[in-house]
Order: C-alpha cells, then structure tokens, then sequence
C-alpha cells in the first residue's frame, strides 16, 4: 500500500490531520492500534479552545459540536470556601467551548467513514522504517498477517505510549520530566451539573474540579494518592469527599448519583524535542503531556496539527519545505508556554504531600492576588482559552 501521508494513531489529533489533509487533496492512511469502540470508550478532555473549534470547523466537523456543545464565557475559582468568577470573555474577548473529546472523535469517525477515508484499526507490531531519509516504509501485522505501508510522511499521532517518538535515536532526543505526587481520580455521572460553569476547588483537603458533558452528564475530578485504585473509592466515598473540597454553597446543591466511569490519572509534564525527525513528524500527547489542570493536552495536540497541516500542505501545493523545516521549532514554542501554564496552574490548585504551612500560604496569597488583580486575571485568562497559534 501506498500513500503520501502515512498517520500513526486514530485518536483526536490524528483524525484531525488526516481530515484537513483531505481538504487540500492529500492523501493519507491512520492506523490504529485498538478498535473504534475503544478509542471512542475513552474519557478525557472537556474543554476546547477556539483553536481547535476553528480546525474543527476548517475540516468540515463542527456541526454537532455547535449545536449541543456549551460555550463558557468563564470558571469560577474557589479557595478556603470562598469562590470568584474568571470572565474569560471580559479580558479576552473570547470563550471556551466545554464540549467532550469522545463527542469530537466521534465526529471525526464520522467525517473520515463520509470521505471514504482509509483507518486500519487494531494494527499490531507497528515498526517505522527510514523515516529518517524517506520514503517511509512503516510495517505492521493484521490479524498476525504481515502488512506494509508505503509514504512520503508519517505522522506520529499515537499518544505517550506510542512508537514513534521511540523511533527518534535517544542520541538525537531529548527529553524534560515532571511527575506530579498525586493523581486525579475521575468520575462521570448521569446528574445535572452542579454549576453552569466549571470549577476549580483548592481546598485543605485536596484539589477537586467539577465539569460537565452536558445538562444531565457530569464530570467531577478529586486529588488523590497514586497509590489509590479506582475501587478503593465508592460512589459514596467520592461524593462525600467531593463536597468537603468545594464552597458549602456549591455542595448544598451537588445532585449526587452512580458512576457510570471511574478512572485515576496520573499528573506529569513531559515534553521531548524536537518533534521531528526527518519525514517523521510527532503530534499531540506522542511529543508532549500536560497535567490536566489547565485542560490543555487535547488543545496542545491541536494546535501541533494546524502547524503541521500548513507544513505538508506548502510542500505538496508549493513545493516548498519551509514549513516543515520550521515545524519542530514552531509547535515546541507554544508547547512550552502551554507547559508552563499547566504546571503553573496545577502547583496553585493542588496540596502537595511535603508541603509546609508556608507552601499553603504562598498558594492562598496568590489566590488573593489573582481574585483582586486585573493583570493577574488577564494573563491566566489568555492563557486558558489558548495563546495563538
Ligand atoms: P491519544 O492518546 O488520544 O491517541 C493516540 C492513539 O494512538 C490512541 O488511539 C492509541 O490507541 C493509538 N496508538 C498508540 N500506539 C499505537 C501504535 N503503536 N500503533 C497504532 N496506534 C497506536 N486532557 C484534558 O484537557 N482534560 C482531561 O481531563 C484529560 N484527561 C486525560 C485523561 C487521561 C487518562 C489521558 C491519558 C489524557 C487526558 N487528557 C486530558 C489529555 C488528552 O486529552 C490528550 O491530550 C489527547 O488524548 C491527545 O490526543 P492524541 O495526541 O491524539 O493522543
Ligand atoms: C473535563 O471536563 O474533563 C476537564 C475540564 C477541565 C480540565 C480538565 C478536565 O481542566
């Protein structure tokens, strides 16, 4: 088989590719290591910045996520059982857009059967060879049949526990680590959200966010210890740990019932440079890895998919390798900024197991200062609904 870009992972940021390829007439295969029930079972991002809201409408997918996706003009932000409004649309003229990353990978599934678009699902012993000089020859198996891939590009679109940044030689990459001491243990449940907008609790007792999917699907996440499992917490047990984190307020009005998920992440920042080697180009959670706290890993991963969108398109349509040449440097340039607002925002939000009495009230002044200060609101809202790109 052959094709002119060869796409390693059919999660969101590589559907997102492939279908913008599509629109200027580029060719490309995904191949992709579970099944489309898998992919689309997984929950995780909630919140889209206009970014992605453009690339998704630029691909032709945005229908359904404009007409049952909220927009939110800004998140509250509670501490020590008071709680205040970040107005993201007041400082920045824009909004965020709380809408699922399932529901967007769905749509993208969707866009990518209507095209007729090739995706090889549960592909096995991916190896990617001579991406360094092209063309790329990439082998895999099917059903334990032998198969191989054929193109001028390969994409890799396959998360942290990919191929393809291990096909980078560890003596061209290099990589930067921090693992967080503390997960985030999630909960989806079929109940009303508690408020219109999203919250974000700082409390004595741990960080806890509450999120939604939509008026009658909630999404809460509390701190915990990675040593914890999933059902070492009952329903009973989140929700009562849940209210102790957020105003009493907001706790009065928690609508309480089953989950229907329950998963533990784990907190890291991670980046590994540079996102290119030779025809091989990384994107998304594949190059990098934000603590979910700023909800920037799906956002980051799009906004490497625009700048690799133009680099192939200038090449296959001027004949140009500018972009591509830049493309490394340019995505690994917002990568940092969004790194740093993660780790940021996590270190303001979180306790941490070593901290000290002075550590919380460094937290709690900047909490004062960001609820009182115009500046301080501005730059973190400018940051949270997406630098440009
Ligand atoms: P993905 O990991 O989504 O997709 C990669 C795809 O490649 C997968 O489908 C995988 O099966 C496939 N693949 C892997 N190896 C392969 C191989 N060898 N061959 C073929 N295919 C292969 N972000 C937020 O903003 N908010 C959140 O709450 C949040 N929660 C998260 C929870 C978890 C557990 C995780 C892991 C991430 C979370 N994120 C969250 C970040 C998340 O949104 C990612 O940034 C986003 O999924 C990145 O998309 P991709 O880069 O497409 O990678
Ligand atoms: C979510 O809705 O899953 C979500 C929202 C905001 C975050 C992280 C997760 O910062």
């Amino acid at each position: 088989m052959k094709t002119q870009v060869a796409i390693i992972g059919g999660g969101p940021s590589g559907l997102l590719l492939a279908q913008l390829l599509h629109t200027k007439g580029i060719d490309s295969i995904v191949l992709e290591r579970k099944t489309r029930d898998y992919v689309l079972g997984r929950i995780r991002a909630g919140v889209l910045e206009q970014g992605l809201v453009g690339l998704m409408e630029q691909a032709g997918c945005a229908e359904r996520m404009h007409r049952e996706g909220f927009l939110h003009s800004g998140t509250l932000i509670s501490y020590d059982d008071q709680m205040f409004r970040l107005d993201f649309t007041e400082h920045t003229g824009r909004a965020v857009m709380v809408y699922g990353q399932t529901e967007v990978t769905r749509d993208l599934y969707a866009a990518r059967d209507k095209i007729g678009g090739q995706v090889e699902f549960n592909v096995a012993d991916v190896v990617i060879n001579s991406a360094e000089q092209g063309p790329v020859e990439i082998c895999y198996k099917i059903e334990g049949k032998p198969q191989k891939l054929e193109a001028d590009f390969v994409a890799g679109c396959d998360g942290f526990h990919g191929v393809s940044r291990k096909t980078i030689p560890e003596d061209v990459r290099r990589e930067y680590e921090k693992v967080y001491p503390f997960g985030w243990l999630g909960v989806l449940s079929e109940t009303p959200p508690v408020n219109d907008e999203l919250i974000y609790a700082n409390s004595p007792h741990g960080f806890a966010l509450c999120s939604m999917r939509n008026d009658q699907l909630s999404r809460y996440y509390i701190q915990c210890s990675m040593q914890d499992q999933p059902s070492d917490w009952s329903d009973e047990a989140f929700w009562t740990e849940l209210k102790r984190r957020i105003p009493a307020s907001e706790a009065a009005n928690l609508v309480t019932g089953p989950s229907i998920e329950k998963s533990i992440a784990p907190l890291r920042s991670f980046v590994t440079e540079p996102m290119r080697w030779g025809r091989l180009f990384l994107c998304g959670d594949a190059a990098h890895i934000v603590p979910p706290t700023g909800a920037k890993g799906l956002n980051t991963a799009a906004s490497d998919v625009h700048y690799l969108f133009q680099a192939l398109t200038q090449f296959y349509t001027e004949d140009c390798s500018d972009g591509i040449d830049g493309y490394s440097e340019k995505a690994l340039r917002r990568v940092w900024k969004t790194e740093r607002f993660s780790w940021w925002f996590s270190s303001l939000m979180h306790r941490y197991p070593d901290q000290s009495e002075f550590d919380r009230k460094m937290q709690i002044a900047e909490l004062d200062f960001l609820r009182s200060n115009e500046a301080a609101q501005k730059a973190m809202a400018e940051c949270y609904v997406g630098l440009p790109y």
